[in-house]
């Protein structure tokens, strides 16, 4: 409710050469309604709006909570929408003109700044300096999503390990996720769900990653693949007794083609326990990995399933976190599939044997990065 009262939209359109206000500033009041404006409930609004070729449409919202995150797009049945966001001065912050390779709509995140304030321009394709450098018009549709940073409850076991409920339940997400079938064109490895993380869609940049995994700033960027740009992911955190084995099955995607190979997308997973015994993270494959396999999915190739297993050294709290970023730019999508978790109880007089029949190269490999003191 709060964001009823105090929620004020502004709106007007520039063209090539001169600045002309196309619609009276709007600010919405409590219980009122502007035309083409609606503020539909807490953290959702949307803006109805109109594109003239030549022109740019710009918007400013206030007085909403910093810190929060936000995710803004523009639909449209008639033209090729851009997006930008500036900041207070005008500059440019992001531009988006396709939010996915087979999807050319665009999609912003990001987090609301100390001001409250967000300011957004809609333009036509490929004006990404945002003077009005296209011949688009018609009508569209932008809307403004605002809400906190997702945190995850504490599972007694690690649950819904198969998505098997055809969503997230027991996990916690951000970003671009989805539950798949067998018609993705790859897995699952076990019934008939699997989940897909991407890098296309409404995806947020590292340091908000970060913050939601709960990892060190510029951890992503430390795994040594290149600046990450953007990506999802999501996670459980669980209960476990020392010497259980979890384990995953995953599958690392993409549409990067080789050179160059500064855009080396990958894959991660970080495990962490609360007593800070394990704090731990590790890219699972990157682009460089797919290129021996064609992959029959909607991304060009596929390393294929891979069996993740790791031993849980002691009894407490983890939390497992997976995801998939795009690195050097925000272009071409890569996705990580992954299915299966599983927490196995091993005897402790048989736990050492269990191990090594796990993937052994794997998992020394791992262990040897996890305990590097
Ligand atoms: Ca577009
Ligand atoms: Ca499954
Ligand atoms: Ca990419």
């Amino acid at each position: 409710m709060k964001l009823l009262s105090t929620l004020a939209i502004s709106a007007y359109s520039i063209s090539l050469s001169f600045l002309t206000i196309v619609s009276p500033v709007h600010a919405a009041s409590q219980g009122e309604t502007n035309t083409g404006t609606n503020i539909l409930s807490d953290g959702f609004s949307s803006v109805e709006g109109q594109l003239e070729n030549e022109k740019v449409d710009f918007y400013n919202f206030s007085n909403f909570d910093p810190g929060k995150l936000f995710t803004v797009e523009v639909n449209s049945q008639s033209f090729d929408p851009l997006l930008g966001q500036l900041d207070s001065f005008g500059n440019i912050i992001a531009i988006n003109d396709d939010q996915s390779d087979n999807n050319v709509l665009p999609i912003l995140t990001g987090e609301i700044p100390a001001s409250g304030s967000l300011n957004f321009a809609v333009s036509g394709l490929r004006d990404i300096n945002l003077k009005g450098n296209h011949f688009e018009s018609g009508l569209y549709t932008l809307s403004l999503k605002t809400f906190a940073l997702p945190s995850s409850s504490t599972n007694s076991t690690l649950v819904n390990g198969g998505f098997e409920t055809g969503n997230f339940n027991g996990w916690t997400t951000l970003g671009s996720t989805n539950i798949e079938t067998t018609t993705f064109g790859s897995g699952p490895t076990q019934g008939n769900s699997q989940a897909l993380l991407s890098t296309g869609g409404a995806t947020f940049n590292d340091s908000i990653l970060e913050k939601f995994l709960a990892l060190e700033d510029e951890s992503l960027n430390s795994l040594g693949k290149g600046q990450v740009t953007q990506g999802s992911a999501i996670q459980q955190t669980f209960t476990a007794k020392a010497g259980d084995i979890l384990s995953f099955d995953w599958d690392f995607l993409t549409n990067e083609v080789l050179p160059p190979i500064t855009f080396s997308d990958f894959s991660f997973v970080s495990i962490s326990s609360q007593d800070n015994s394990v704090s731990s993270l590790l890219a699972l494959a990157d682009v460089t990995d797919t290129t021996s396999e064609f992959s029959l999915t909607d991304f060009f190739q596929e390393t294929g399933f891979k069996t993740f297993s790791f031993k849980l050294p002691t009894t407490g709290t983890y939390t497992l976190g997976l995801g998939v970023l795009d690195v050097g730019d925000s272009d071409i999508d890569s996705g990580l599939l992954i299915d299966n978790f599983k927490l196995t109880s091993v005897p402790e007089s048989t736990s050492g044997l269990s191990l090594l029949g796990f993937s052994t190269l794997v998992l020394l490999k791992f262990r040897r990065k996890i305990y590097p003191k």
